[in-house]
């Protein structure tokens, strides 16, 4: 089992580092596919209902993803009032891809927080990460669902890992990134007692931890741990699919299998454990505590107020919910590694807009506002200082109606890794309410 871990995630290493190029080359062709699709979807500025109503949707069954369904039930208590989806068509979105990005904060300087004289040593961490996984393969001895359960009941007298999150991390330790670093930063500081898993094989190293350590010298309970793909899938439908893949049965498709791997990830994580799922490019804005069960939706119809897309990237379920076996069976029965988002957004809102109206799935739909506020062809107005005054008020509606009304703020990190945080920008004001480290340094530069 172990073994087929680590060949995986060596195999997902080094596809990775060979094929960056590449990768590079098609998701340029996705996304203007992306950029395509959408601009026949998304229109600019969708007012929503100034109080949703408390209402069930009533569905029609077998619709497809690209119509529109109806929100379920938003609790009234959390003001989901008028927002607008910026959607525009974006000339070239890939033109700011680039495979090095400039990081969101300027350095964390780790050094400062290790003890070198203990574990790490941070000045060997360069020379050896490829070695990783070979030596780690002795070191974890405990199976994966053990070491998840001992990390989220450490802590029994206190009422810490009320909440519990999971981050998945299939990608290599250089590319963990300071963006990846504050979006923990974020998540921790709405949930100080929070417990986060990121579920990795290559942060489940050494220097995995020692990226982490900030973290865990302030007393936050975060940890990285491999995957078991066998025993996440075990007795669902991607038993099998996964089975298939390891015997090089399944056509991975083009580009990043690790990617949807992830897509699978993240159900099996919830459905085995229950709790939170985030993609390492959220910034958590405030307390989840109220929140059960839930997915949001990236857009809506304009005309009818129906979502039109959800997104995966943000979901809170309880453990064994139904809705997540049917995700990880529709996963399994129509994986296609050559489509974008087939396997990942697509596939959740394929199967919310089949099951809508059976009985037996409970669980609430958000609007866009709650954890995507900008789109991602308009993410760059996040980063944007203001440029007049008409703009710099829009900026300060803009970044309160976030404020009151979002839970998290989706980078896109595909789209805006090479954006600047300009000064006076949203994200900047975003980032000195959820920072935790806050130096002021690194902000005073951005
Ligand atoms: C939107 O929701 C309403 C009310 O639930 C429903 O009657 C209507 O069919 C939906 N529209 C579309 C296009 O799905
Ligand atoms: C590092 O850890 C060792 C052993 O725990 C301790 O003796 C030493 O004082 C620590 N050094 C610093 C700089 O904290
Ligand atoms: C729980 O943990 C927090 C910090 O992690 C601490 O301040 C608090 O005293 C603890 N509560 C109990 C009951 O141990
Ligand atoms: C899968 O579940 C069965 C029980 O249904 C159990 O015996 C087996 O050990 C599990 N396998 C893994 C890999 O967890
Ligand atoms: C549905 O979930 C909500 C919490 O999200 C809970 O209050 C309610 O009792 C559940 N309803 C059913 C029928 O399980
Ligand atoms: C203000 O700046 C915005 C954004 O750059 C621009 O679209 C708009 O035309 C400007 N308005 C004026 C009055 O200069
Ligand atoms: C989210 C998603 O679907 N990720 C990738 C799955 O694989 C296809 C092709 O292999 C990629 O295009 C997707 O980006």
């Amino acid at each position: 089992m172990e073994e087929v871990n680590n060949s995986l995630a060596q195999f997902l290493y080094h596809l990775q580092r060979t094929k960056r190029s590449f990768y590079a080359l098609v998701s340029l062709l996705l996304l203007s596919l992306l950029a395509y699709n959408s601009a026949t979807i998304f229109y600019t500025h969708v007012p929503f209902p100034a109080k949703i109503p408390l209402e069930r949707a009533s569905f029609s069954p077998e619709t497809v993803p690209g119509k529109s369904k109806k929100f379920f039930s938003v609790p009234s208590s959390t003001k989901l009032s008028s927002s607008a989806l910026y959607a525009v068509k974006e000339e070239s979105p890939v033109g700011k891809l680039k495979t090095h990005f400039p990081l969101l904060i300027k350095n964390t300087n780790l050094v400062a927080f290790m003890n070198t004289s203990v574990v790490y040593h941070p000045k060997r961490r360069k020379k050896h990460r490829r070695g990783f996984k070979s030596h780690e393969s002795q070191v974890k001895v405990k199976p994966f669902s053990v070491r998840v359960k001992e990390f989220f009941n450490a802590h029994p007298l206190n009422s810490s890992c009320k909440f519990r999150f999971f981050m998945t991390w299939i990608s290599s330790l250089e590319s963990f990134g300071d963006r990846e670093l504050f979006t923990i930063e974020s998540l921790f500081k709405a949930h100080p007692n929070g417990c986060l898993i990121i579920v990795s094989s290559s942060m489940d190293s050494t220097s995995g931890m020692q990226i982490l350590w900030p973290f865990l010298d302030k007393g936050f309970k975060v940890n990285a741990i491999s995957p078991d793909f066998n025993y996440l899938f075990n007795n669902t439908a991607a038993q099998a699919w996964y089975n298939q893949l390891m015997q090089g049965n399944v056509n991975p498709g083009e580009v990043s299998l690790g990617q949807n791997l992830s897509n699978l990830l993240r159900l099996g994580l919830l459905y085995r454990f229950g709790g939170i799922y985030l993609d390492t490019d959220i910034i958590v804005l405030k307390s989840f505590k109220k929140l059960r069960n839930t997915i949001g939706a990236q857009t809506i119809d304009p005309e009818t107020r129906n979502w039109s897309r959800l997104n995966n990237a943000v979901m809170i379920f309880d453990q064994g919910h139904p809705l997540l076996y049917k995700f990880i069976e529709e996963f399994a029965l129509t994986f296609d590694g050559n489509k974008w988002g087939h396997n990942g957004p697509y596939l959740v809102s394929r199967v919310v807009s089949r099951i809508s109206g059976r009985p037996g799935y409970n669980f609430t739909v958000f609007p866009p506002m709650a954890f995507y506020p900008v789109y991602w062809s308009r993410v760059d107005s996040l980063f944007q200082g203001p440029r007049n005054e008409t703009h710099s008020k829009w900026l300060i509606a803009k970044l309160r109606r976030i404020r009151s009304q979002s839970f998290t703020v989706h980078l896109w990190n595909k789209q805006s890794r090479g954006f600047k945080v300009e000064e006076g920008s949203i994200i900047e004001q975003i980032m000195f309410d959820s920072c935790i480290f806050c130096k002021s340094s690194s902000f005073a530069s951005l």
